[in-house]
């Protein structure tokens, strides 16, 4: 039996070879990517392009601002309930449905002014300020997560954004659905005890028994109802959690942000200055496709999607 699991991950990674793309169709989507109209047609109630979808789209109240951001400062993590609008939320929740519906992986929704506007709003802005400092930037990473409605299926693996960044790196996570315990919803462990993981990690390869049971017990689940707003620094050990049962699908979105002046990886260009105008079209396909081209990592099935990826990324990629 012990060829059996080699089996199984050969027979697995055939099915995924067999459900890319054809080349007809990646030469008919990648035609379609790039054409503004018709997503325009594809959404009519969401604009491209054309302005911040701004106003008081997002409340944070004084004390719940201050109690967060000392446990950003405490545990590398923070957690603010029910902080976007309700109709802002829903709004964003039918365009990532009706991509997803159209054969799109639902970060194609970042095409959209909504998505790009998130950090625009007042109360978040001074959010990221107070965690990240004057004139913090967003970077490129952005995406979008549907964790479907079905026992087992999970969220992304435990993994840390950014190791080393400190104070200068901040990721945001946003359910536009209800986030539970039993659709998938986040889990982390708080900022001291990811560094001590990761330190044994690399220095033996392999977590101390008792190190291991510690970590366990610390675990922090993040239950959050749609339009709440959750983050945590790059050293933070983090991972989607599984479907037990429930039958709502989890739906959200992760975006980063960076101190003014931090050291970024080639892989978060370009920056993006929330201050001016949003990124053009062709920089958020940029940035969605760069993504897709990674994080077949956490989401094999993106697989599907490679070869239009490639294409788009060749077609979009900034000139350096
Ligand atoms: O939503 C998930 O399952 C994973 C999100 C995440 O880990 C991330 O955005 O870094």
């Amino acid at each position: 039996m012990s060829g059996a699991p080699d089996r199984f991950a050969g027979a697995a990674e055939a099915l995924l070879k067999q459900a890319e793309l054809s080349p007809d169709e990646v030469a008919e989507r990648f035609g379609a990517a790039l054409d503004v109209e018709r997503w325009r047609r594809l959404v009519p109630f969401a604009s491209i392009e054309e302005k911040v979808v701004s106003g008081d789209h997002a409340r944070i109240a004084l004390q719940d601002a201050v109690r967060e951001k000392s446990r950003l400062d405490e545990d590398g993590y923070f957690c603010l309930k029910q902080v976007f609008d309700r109709e802002w939320i829903a709004r964003m929740h039918d365009i990532a449905r009706a991509v997803r519906a159209d054969g799109w992986p639902v970060a194609f929704a970042f095409v959209y002014d909504d998505f790009w506007s998130v950090a625009r709003t007042p109360s978040i802005s001074a959010f990221l300020e107070a965690s990240l400092g004057p004139d913090f930037v967003q970077n490129t990473v952005v995406w979008a997560h549907w964790v479907p409605d079905a026992k087992g299926v999970a969220g992304w693996r435990p993994h840390d954004d950014c190791r080393g960044g400190g104070d200068t790196f901040l990721s945001l996570w946003i359910p536009l659905s209800e986030a539970t315990v039993e659709n998938g919803c986040m889990f982390l462990v708080p900022d001291r005890r990811s560094r001590e993981v990761a330190d044994a990690i690399k220095a033996q390869d392999s977590m101390p028994d008792t190190l291991f049971r510690k970590t366990l017990q610390d675990v922090v689940a993040l239950p959050v109802p749609p339009g709440s707003l959750i983050g945590w620094r790059g050293d933070v050990l983090h991972w989607g959690g599984a479907n037990s049962g429930s039958a709502v699908p989890r739906v959200s979105l992760a975006l980063e942000f960076r101190s003014r002046d931090a050291k970024t990886r080639r892989f978060e260009r370009p920056l993006i200055d929330p201050r001016a105008a949003l990124p053009p079209f062709r920089t958020r396909l940029f940035a969605i496709v760069k993504a897709l081209r990674e994080y077949t990592e956490f989401e094999p099935l993106l697989r599907r999607h490679l070869p239009l990826a490639e294409r788009i990324f060749e077609a979009t990629s900034p000139q350096e």
